[in-house]
């Protein structure tokens, strides 16, 4: 069957059956070479060597640090509990400048030590931490900014670098999503006091659970794998207070075999990323995020945004369209954190004020890619989605009918 002739069939929020069989997920994992994984635990098991910076644990750092163009990699668990640990080697305390536009754990990270996090707004264009607005948040309890590289744009580094200097606060950047990105030709990774990655699952490299601390300051990275490891300077010597952060070694043999597909895998993304364009560029009120192209970019999200006043039906409409037809956009990251608790529930005096932050969180819609994702789905949701603005007020109201979108209000 064509895709044209797919795509004819009744929508499904409007009664028919969904076009798509089974589930396009948004972070569906890549999966590498399940032979060669297979035999790197084989190995993992024949040398009884589960954790605690074992040989594929440091051939991991070594390769992320490679990547990144920095001196040092310390592995750990999850890119959450990375965050947490490279805080706490900063030293950071009081209040801590972070965007509102970011998945929650960039702020639980802090909070989570008793950390203030302080919210600032975003560029409307790139989504990315306007630096004017966080200067303009630097109080004398600010001890740091930590900025997000959201979607692997690089955030502006440079200014922000410039006004912790003045300021005399650190600078760490959550680079959970920009594995492999780079501002022009520098690689994120080095930037700032230190970044984190996370190589969860549904990130471009995974290595099922996982992120690391990158920095290219001996003293910093020495003490985050203190603090990865109890404090422990020996064998029972601890000299610092820590907390178990350590990658295993079941995960580092995952991340190293993402390593080996990694280049195929871009290639996937950016093949993707161009049949989404495609398909996305006839469409009233729907348009792609643009990548700026003097950087590398690891293309992980197709991130769109919804004019609803063009496109017919809001994004939150779309959404639910979408998910009928069993391609599960997401709308990430609605409502914003400072919309989420704890921290909707302590707004400073006067509230939040992040107009930018409410706007582009109203609108955002990311589609699904990676290697389970073919171009042939994209043509089709492209077919699908000029369905749906075609047919958008009767779109409109089977989606404010359906229950799944009345939970999803915030
Ligand atoms: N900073 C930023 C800016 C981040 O985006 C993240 C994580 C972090 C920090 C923290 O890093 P980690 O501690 O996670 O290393 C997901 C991920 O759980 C999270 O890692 C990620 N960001 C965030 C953007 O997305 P959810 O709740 O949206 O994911 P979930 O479980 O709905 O997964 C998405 C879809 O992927 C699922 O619907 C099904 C599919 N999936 C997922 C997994 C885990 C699979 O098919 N297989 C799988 O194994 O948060």
């Amino acid at each position: 069957m064509s895709v044209s002739t797919e795509a004819r069939m009744r929508l499904a929020i409007l009664g028919g059956r969904p076009h798509f069989p089974r589930p396009l997920h948004v972070g569906a994992p890549n999966i590498g070479d399940r032979e060669r994984l297979l035999q790197r635990i084989g190995t993992i098991l024949d040398t009884r060597r589960l954790s605690n910076f074992g040989p594929n644990v440091r051939l991991f750092e070594d390769m992320v640090a490679a990547r990144a163009q920095v001196k040092h990699c310390v592995a750990m668990c999850n890119g959450t509990v990375a965050l947490e640990i490279g805080a706490r080697a900063l030293g950071l305390a009081g209040e801590v400048i972070v965007p509102a536009f970011t998945f929650v754990a960039t702020a639980h990270a802090l909070a989570w030590q008793g950390i203030r996090p302080v919210f600032c707004d975003i560029d409307p264009v790139t989504h990315l931490i306007d630096p004017q607005k966080a200067e303009a948040l630097i109080t004398p309890r600010t001890t740091g900014i930590l900025a997000v590289h959201l979607w692997g744009r690089p955030a502006p580094v440079d200014a922000l670098q410039e006004i912790a200097d003045r300021h005399g606060i650190r600078l760490m950047f959550d680079a959970a999503h920009a594995f492999g990105c780079s501002h022009g030709q520098r690689m994120v990774g080095g930037f700032g006091d230190l970044e984190v990655f996370s190589f969860h699952a549904t990130k471009f490299l995974n290595s099922a659970e996982g992120g690391a601390i990158v920095t290219n300051d001996d003293e910093l990275a020495r003490r985050a794998r203190l603090m990865s490891n109890f404090g422990f300077t020996g064998l029972d010597r601890v000299e610092a207070l820590g907390v178990n952060g350590k990658m295993n070694e079941l995960s580092a043999a995952v991340g190293l075999n993402s390593f080996e597909s990694m280049e195929e895998w871009l290639a996937v993304n950016r093949r993707n990323m161009d049949a989404w364009r495609e398909a996305l560029a006839p469409l009233r009120g729907i348009s792609l995020q643009a990548t700026d192209g003097r950087n590398r970019h690891n293309h992980q999200y197709v991130v769109c945004e919804v004019e609803a006043e063009q496109a017919g039906l809001d994004r939150d409409q779309l959404v639910e369209a979408l998910r009928a037809e069993n391609l599960l956009a997401r709308r990430y990251f609605h409502p914003g954190c400072h919309r989420m608790e704890p921290y909707r529930s302590h707004p400073p005096a006067g509230g939040w004020d992040l107009p930018c932050t409410e706007r582009v969180g109203r609108r955002v819609m990311v589609l699904p890619t990676g290697t389970a994702v073919s171009t042939r789905d994209i043509a089709l949701a492209g077919e699908l989605m000029g369905r749906i603005l075609d047919e958008a007020p009767a779109v409109a109201a089977a989606a404010n009918a359906s229950p799944s979108r009345a939970e999803a209000k915030p």
